[in-house]
């Protein structure tokens, strides 16, 4: 270093020397400001307001009357969203399949053998509701899913046990009803207590609820309760799912599902 240097060097040190002052004076001091809430505590704070602090049957009064504000989607309009909605993160070309888990492209959407197509978790004669605009295009519970493995799920109850079920490994069936592999198990039951809560008979459709039996035919009740609240617990809300969530609030229907933010709200309803 030149001498000539070192004059403009000294400005610099003097800053640095103050610099370390003011940090150690703040690392003394209490945080002015508190750190910036996250995702979950700014929607408490906004979305579930009024939601906050309440249990129980009250609890469930509430998140229907924050929920059931929604944009509802047509049913052709369903296909595009789902290309959105459950997109596989690793390749932006595809869907991914909720039972299966199979990555499959988005282009493959159809009726034919190798497609996929839009399976009602909540079973559509289970209430009687069809495909029609509301609980038939709710893409809270609307998902891709090969097409064969949708006609072996058709409208069976969920419940544990069964035999493997072809093209669908981890998951198993027997005749009344279905159990889908561990990696999802969470996401089809907060699934079908949103459409409980979402839906309570208070428009042009049936009062969804969770029971817990199966064979529950065309009746608007889906089973079994005790188990989806067992895989409720046993796999939890995941990156996945919460985009998910967060891409049917803020691009197609502008509600959300609780149960992915507040998983524990299913032990505080039921
Ligand atoms: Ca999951
Ligand atoms: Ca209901």
């Amino acid at each position: 270093m030149s001498r000539r240097h070192l004059p403009a060097l000294r400005p610099v040190l003097a800053l640095c020397a103050a610099a370390a002052v003011l940090a150690g004076s703040a690392a003394a001091a209490p945080a002015a400001t508190p750190p910036a809430a996250s995702g979950t505590a700014a929607l408490d704070d906004t979305y579930y307001q009024g939601a906050i602090g309440k249990t129980g049957p009250a609890l469930q009064t509430a998140l229907h009357g924050i929920i059931r504000n929604q944009t509802k989607l047509s049913y052709s309009g369903v296909w595009e969203a789902l290309k959105v909605t459950d997109q596989d993160p690793a390749n932006s070309a595809n869907v991914v399949l909720l039972y299966s888990g199979l990555s499959r492209a988005k282009s493959k959407n159809g009726g034919n053998v190798g497609d996929w197509n839009r399976e009602h978790v909540w079973a559509q004669s289970h209430g009687d509701f069809g495909t029609s605009q509301g609980p038939g295009t709710d893409l809270h519970h609307l998902r891709p899913e090969d097409v064969q493995v949708n006609g072996i799920r058709g409208n069976k109850d969920f419940d544990n046990g069964g035999s493997p079920v072809s093209g669908a490994p981890g998951n198993l069936t027997d005749s009344d009803s279905y159990e889908p592999r561990d990696a999802v198990k969470g996401d089809v039951a907060r699934m079908i207590l949103y459409m409980a809560v979402r839906y309570e008979g208070n428009d042009s459709f049936a009062d969804l609820e969770p029971n817990d039996r199966v064979n529950n035919g065309s009746s608007p009740l889906m089973g079994r309760l005790s188990v989806l609240k067992q895989w409720n617990d046993e796999d939890p809300p995941d990156t996945f799912e919460k985009r998910r969530n967060e891409l049917i609030y803020s691009q197609f229907q502008h509600n959300r599902n609780p149960f992915i933010d507040h998983p524990e709200w299913v032990e505080s309803i039921w």
